[in-house]
């Protein structure tokens, strides 16, 4: 066994940035993927990922996106690849929903540039849309999306470059932390590792590692699907047409993109939590007729342009906590080891600044983001 700094267990969203952020600090680091790079079994597959700065969820999370951004840029810079795309965003519902109302709280808070917009100003702006008479729209220019295995694999080229010792295929069975507070054992289906550190950011995979924390994560299926616009892809394209998240007046939020502009294989639209729980050995993989017919209803009546023929299907996960906010921490009872866990679907957009937010506390058990909100302490555990 070689004597690392830092052990990564799964290469994912947050495991590849960090494992660019720790190599890139002069960083031993061995990084464990039971799967190959940037792959389509978990979490970050399907083209896109929403990125957004007036965050409906908690203006906690907004200091973290505005970094998060500056990174994604730091990496477009040094890759040469376009990760984000800025297209502009609609955070849509009616007035008091906690798409509009939550948005406009953030967005005031930080002093972020936006605008409010009535059903006839969507419409005009944005002619894709029928929005009911109840419909307001918080838009703000600067919200796009995040490709996903492009950053993965991007980070991960990046993190080799600067030494890091990534294998793949390698499935992590157990670790071992040292009761003195130093020194990880990792053994898997390959061999046994020693580190100094290791970070834990498994994804779906996570609740078998840290079984004994009480995090409570519920994994969740989730679908995407891609259908070919009525009236061809023009109207579609970036530039015309935002990235958007609709509340409606039951609570559901239908949420899309863009064409992303490769290939044909239609534009993507999917419902933000309306999964059955699964686990990642449980999850059904296939796309039902039902499930698409009920996106049909929604398309029907919010986006009828898109109600065209339906071209693909993909499944994915969350991994969601009790109140959906994440877990990054130190792990409770083993400062050496790190842990990432549950980001509850609205995660992606923060892979870059987790992955700084990691290597901080795997190096100096400290950080200068503010991450209180992400505290495995609120959940009783054991
Ligand atoms: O975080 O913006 C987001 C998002 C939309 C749908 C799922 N997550």
């Amino acid at each position: 066994s070689t004597n690392y700094d830092v052990i990564i267990i799964g290469l994912g969203a947050m495991g590849s940035t960090s494992a660019y952020q720790l190599a890139k600090r002069g960083q031993k680091v061995l990084g464990l993927e039971q799967f190959g790079p940037a792959h389509d079994k978990g979490s970050s597959h399907g083209g896109s990922r929403i990125i957004r700065q007036s965050y409906f969820e908690d203006p906690a999370y907004v200091p973290l996106l505005l970094r998060a951004y500056e990174l994604w840029d730091e990496i477009g810079r040094e890759s040469g690849e376009e990760v984000l795309t800025v297209t502009g965003g609609l955070m849509m519902g009616p007035p008091d929903s906690v798409t509009v109302s939550g948005s406009i709280k953030s967005a005031k808070k930080w002093d972020l540039e936006y605008e409010l917009l009535n059903p006839d100003d969507i419409r005009r702006r944005f002619p894709l849309f029928n929005p009911s008479p109840n419909t307001m729209a918080l838009y703000e220019e600067k919200a796009g999306f995040v490709r996903p295995e492009l950053s993965v694999y991007t980070h991960l080229l990046q993190a080799e470059k600067h030494g890091a010792d990534l294998r793949f295929f390698e499935s992590v069975q157990s670790w071992e932390a040292h009761p003195s507070g130093e020194g990880v054992r990792v053994f898997t289906n390959n061999g046994t590792y020693e580190a100094g550190k290791i970070i834990i950011s498994a994804g779906s995979w996570a609740p078998q590692l840290l079984e004994d924390i009480g995090l409570n994560l519920q994994v969740e299926r989730q679908i995407q699907m891609f259908f070919e616009p009525i009236g061809g892809i023009e109207p579609f394209r970036i530039g015309k047409q935002p990235i958007y998240i609709l509340e409606a007046d039951d609570y559901e939020q239908l949420y899309g993109f863009p064409s992303f502009g490769i290939g044909a294989e239609g534009v993507k639209v999917a419902f933000f939590r309306k999964g059955k729980p699964c686990t990642p050995e449980t999850i059904d993989r296939i796309v039902h007729e039902h499930e698409v017919e009920m996106m049909r209803e929604y398309l029907a009546q919010v986006l009828p342009e898109l109600n065209g023929r339906f071209l693909q299907g993909k499944t994915c996960m969350y991994t969601n906590t009790p109140d959906e906010h994440f877990v990054i921490s130190a792990h409770p009872d083993h400062p050496q080891v790190t842990i990432a866990a549950g980001f509850s679907g609205h995660g992606f957009k923060f892979a870059s600044v987790v992955g700084e937010i990691l290597a901080d506390l795997a190096t100096t058990g400290k950080t200068k983001h503010q991450i209180d909100l992400f505290s495995p302490k609120r959940f009783v555990y054991k």
